[in-house]
């Protein structure tokens, strides 16, 4: 086994932190280390805050630590920013809040950058939980910002979401009708210190009760006034009864090993994509076909086709690996 692997095995918050900056540059060496860890993952649940910005997202994620802490528990926060090209370790929303946890050896804090990917949530993101899964973190909580399909990658990584609403979001139907309503476990309504929270709270009770989305587990909708940390005790129970109740209704084994598969199929892809792109730049007679084309003396279509068969074969390819898996 690797030095690194080693170390992370044993909870050493450094090397977990250079593995996981290996990964977002994806240097090779991370390959190994994702393998040997591997057998010793499982132990963490993962839980997503997912709503619009603003929301309140970064401030429930603080106070969560804050009682996680008090429980003993380890908590790792993962936060994915989209807006940013590079936060450089920093949390979105309020940095200077989260920094009371960065003293604190129980708590692991990193940022990552969306860097234009579309999709919403880095494929890598997976890769990051499992580090910390192995190196004994208790409860990874993943913020990630976005409205309608940005947000449904939470779900490639997440065991429980939270979609985190406030009275403001006026948009909240229009939001719910995006698509959130299949992704939500729970939901919170936050800022429930403004007029209208209660109301928002009854409609979206009212929405799920004419269409559920899950056949044994109606969503939770929590008020919380995370600024004041009312009600995130509330979420929390909650958080925890949704645990509860994937883990013996068998859903968390079927989600866990679903995401498996889903990561293999996107980073085969993704990889796949990454080589033909420096192949572009690298391979002579790639170059030379891809000039054949622009210049009119190869036909674009019957050569992608020619070029794809020459290497995967002539089989009936279900279109967009990653669209096939349900
Ligand atoms: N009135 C009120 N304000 C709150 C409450 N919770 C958070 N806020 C404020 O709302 C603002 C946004 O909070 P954040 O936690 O940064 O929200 P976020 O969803 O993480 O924001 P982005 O990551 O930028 O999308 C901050 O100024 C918070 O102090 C609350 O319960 N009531
Ligand atoms: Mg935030």
């Amino acid at each position: 086994m690797t030095r690194a692997s080693q170390r992370l095995l044993a909870g050493d918050k450094r090397a977990l932190s250079q593995v996981i900056s290996l990964l977002e540059r994806h240097d090779p060496a991370t390959s190994q280390v994702l393998k040997e860890i591997d057998p010793h993952t499982g132990g963490a649940y993962t839980v997503g805050i997912t709503g619009p910005p603003g929301a309140g997202k970064s401030t429930i994620v603080d106070r969560l630590t804050e009682l996680l802490r008090q429980q003993g528990l380890t908590v790792g926060i993962l936060g994915v920013d989209p807006s940013s090209p590079f936060t450089g370790g920093a949390l979105l929303g309020d940095r200077i809040r989260m920094q009371r946890h960065y003293l604190d050896s129980g708590v692991f804090i990193r940022s990552v950058a969306t860097r234009g990917q579309s999709g919403g949530l880095p494929r890598i993101i997976k890769g990051m939980v499992r580090l910390l899964d192995a190196a004994g973190t208790d409860l990874v909580l993943v913020e990630t910002v976005g409205v309608g399909q940005s947000e449904l990658g939470i779900m490639g990584v997440a065991d429980t979401v939270v979609v985190t609403l406030m009275p403001e979001s006026g948009d909240a139907i229009q939001t719910l009708k995006a698509g959130i309503m299949e992704i939500a476990d729970l939901y919170v309504v936050n800022k429930a210190d403004r007029d209208g929270s209660e109301q928002m709270a009854t409609t979206i009770r009212a929405m799920l009760q004419m269409a559920p989305t899950q056949p044994d587990w109606t969503p939770p909708v929590v008020l919380t006034q995370a600024r004041s940390g009312d009600g995130i005790s509330e979420l929390w129970d909650k958080v925890e009864e949704h645990r509860q109740y994937i883990t013996t209704s068998s859903e968390l084994a079927t989600r866990r090993s679903q995401r498996r598969k889903q990561e293999f199929l996107e980073t085969v892809e993704e990889e796949v994509g990454r080589r033909l792109r420096a192949m572009m730049h690298s391979n002579p007679d790639f170059v030379a076909t891809l000039e054949l084309v622009a210049n009119k003396n190869a036909e674009p279509y019957s050569s992608a086709m020619q070029l794809v068969e020459s290497s995967y074969g002539s089989a009936d390819w279900p279109g967009s690996l990653t669209g096939t898996v349900t």
